[in-house]
């Protein structure tokens, strides 16, 4: 399938993996790219250094395209966005943030820059700021998420700006890319049913949690502090919104969530830790390749797009 977006990034299929903090290490963004997507390695909170070598491990693996997602809360993210240029990365996404001020740069290198974005404001900022594309992520997506659903914000992003506009957010399977499609996308990117892919390093702990969860197992944590984090439901949600309904201060919540995703994600710890994942959890069942997770939602979504 051909969309603006496969044309941009030299990819077969138009599907991005999400930069997920921990999860999105370089043996899951090579076989996503191995696979014909576009993987990403999740810069998150790690030391520059660490993201340098990240990269060039990926490029050992594949000579496919690899892109880095750039967390902007990270105050290391300025030598980030330096060594995504030194080390010759063709594509960027970010998140959290606005990355206006490193879009020079990056455009001089020719490097392709595709903000995440959770409203029409900053869609149409990014545009004008030379962005090649954006990710609509909706609220039903993992980790630190904005207000607005998929269902809602991708149709008016797609209005909005001319550039290729990408969806996130629910989507799982073939169904959901379809209905991206339908409202106005041009390639999806998935997060939580790469965390559950059998190269994804995650702690099986982790996997199973997700696999195991149900529609509504899901919580937002943080509310309160405006850092709003969706997760699966465990001990640590339940005393986290308790303690955020009693008012607590945003230093004890910080307390309780500082170091919980490394502790989920490389040791297991599903009860007290933070299990970052979005609200399709319910609908991913069994643990799969790569391969099979990509050729499986194009083979559907081909499918039910016949005739469209
Ligand atoms: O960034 C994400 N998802 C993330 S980042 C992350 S790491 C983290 N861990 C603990 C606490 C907080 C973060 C886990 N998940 N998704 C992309 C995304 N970007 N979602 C929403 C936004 C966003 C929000 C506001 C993008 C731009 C924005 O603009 C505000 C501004 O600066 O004007």
């Amino acid at each position: 399938m051909k969309t603006r977006i496969t044309e941009l990034l030299g990819i077969e299929y138009p599907i991005i993996q999400g930069g997920m903090a921990w999860v999105a290490e370089y043996h899951l963004a090579a076989a996503v790219a191995e696979a014909g997507g576009l993987g990403l390695i999740g810069a998150a909170s790690a030391p520059p250094e660490i993201v340098r070598e990240q990269i060039r491990e990926a490029k050992k693996l594949t000579e496919k395209p690899v892109g880095v997602n750039i967390m902007l809360l990270n105050p290391n993210a300025e030598e980030v966005a330096k060594i995504v240029v030194e080390e010759g990365v063709k594509v960027v996404t970010t998140g959290a943030g606005n990355p206006a001020k490193f879009m020079e740069m990056w455009k001089n290198a020719g490097v392709k820059v595709i903000p995440v974005v959770a409203s029409v404001a900053m869609a149409k900022m990014m545009e004008r700021a030379g962005a090649d594309a954006v990710v609509a992520e909706g609220t039903e997506s993992g980790g630190h998420i904005g207000s607005a659903t998929t269902m809602t914000l991708v149709p008016q992003v797609a209005d909005a700006v001319n550039i290729p506009v990408v969806a996130a957010g629910g989507i799982a399977d073939g169904r959901g890319f379809a209905a991206a499609m339908m409202l106005g996308a041009e390639a999806v990117q998935m997060g939580t049913v790469f965390v559950t892919a059998e190269e994804s390093i995650v702690h099986n702990n982790y996997k199973q949690k997700v696999i195991a969860a149900k529609d509504i197992d899901s919580e937002v944590t943080g509310r309160s502090t405006g850092h709003p984090v969706r997760c699966i439901r465990n001990k640590m949600t339940r005393e986290y919104l308790k303690l955020e309904q009693e008012g607590a201060t945003f230093e004890e919540l910080e307390h309780l969530t500082l170091g919980t995703l490394r502790n989920a994600v490389m040791d297991g710890d599903v009860v007290n830790g933070t299990v970052m994942a979005g609200q399709i959890a319910g609908l991913i069942k069994e643990e799969k390749s790569c391969k099979e997770i990509l050729q499986g939602i194009m083979a559907q979504a081909q499918e039910l797009l016949k005739g469209c």
